[in-house]
């Protein structure tokens, strides 16, 4: 006899003391309260670890000043991960310590020149994997990855992004049947075998909501599509993430989750 245990770890990295000066693309810059955003940021940790998530943050400094978005550094399958090249000149630093420690769970995989990607833009559903052109990721990172994944068995789309940062602030996946999407961002043809789900009208930065195995990590910032995913079924957590939304990030960017399954013999 044998059973399967799941380990659960979640890469975070801290928030920078330089946080103020991240990349914006669709926000204004206001000031952003760094020990607020810290303070947010450790509670986001703990909703994960009370999902049974190990956390495993790395550090960072003044230098990297939007290191927090982990998620755009590196994508992780089930077989192999992919380092990014992110879009964003200023963020390339991230990558050789995010690949450091990913490489003791993983086969790396590297997007190379002149092809850019962020994480953000890549949404794997299953077998299935969705990567947004925008002004982070390119058409040869859509290709790069094809030509990755395609031996594991990958279907990987391209998907048009406009109005947002990234495909994930546009659409993010709630079930293996199901998506939260604001079609404003991004075409709900693209997802046409999805149910859909819409972000609530008055909320359209909503539309990112990080799926773990029995519940929905969200910003409490959206009661109103909060409604509309309880009303799904789903257990929705809500966590404060107003400060890092300053920064232009939400839910999924601040984590890579890995699970990894073993086989206990009895
Ligand atoms: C940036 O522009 O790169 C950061 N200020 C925000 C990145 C957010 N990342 C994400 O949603 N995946």
């Amino acid at each position: 006899m044998h059973d399967y245990s799941v380990t659960k770890v979640a890469i975070t990295r801290e928030v920078s003391p330089a946080l103020a000066d991240c990349e914006l693309t669709h926000l204004t810059r206001v000031p952003i309260d760094v020990d607020a955003a810290r303070a947010q940021h450790r509670a986001y940790e703990q909703a994960l670890a009370d999902a049974g998530y190990t956390i495993e943050r790395l550090s960072c400094g003044a230098d990297m000043p939007d290191a927090v978005f982990v998620e755009d550094i590196a994508v992780v399958f089930d077989e192999l991960a992919i380092i990014t090249r992110p879009g964003a000149e200023s963020r390339r630093s991230e990558t050789p310590t995010v690949a450091a420690v990913l490489e003791r769970y993983r086969p790396l995989h590297f997007v190379c020149a002149p092809a850019t990607l962020d994480g953000g833009d890549v949404l794997s559903v299953g077998k299935r994997v969705f990567v947004g052109v925008s002004r982070r990721t390119n058409a040869e990172a859509v290709a790069q990855m094809r030509r990755i994944l395609a031996p594991h068995g990958y279907t990987v789309r391209e998907v048009a992004v406009r109005g947002c940062l990234h495909l994930k602030s546009a659409v993010t996946a709630l079930a293996d049947d199901l998506l939260l999407l604001n079609e404003e961002w991004a075409p709900p043809a693209a997802f046409s075998e999805f149910d859909l789900v819409s972000v609530h009208p008055n909320e359209p930065s909503a539309a990112n909501a990080l799926r773990l195995d029995d519940r929905i990590i969200f910003p409490m910032a959206f009661p109103g599509t909060a409604a509309r995913l309880g009303q799904r079924g789903l257990r929705v957590v809500g966590v404060d993430a107003s400060e890092l939304a300053k920064a232009e990030g939400a839910v999924t960017c601040c984590s890579l989750l890995i699970h990894d399954s073993q086989r206990r013999d009895r």
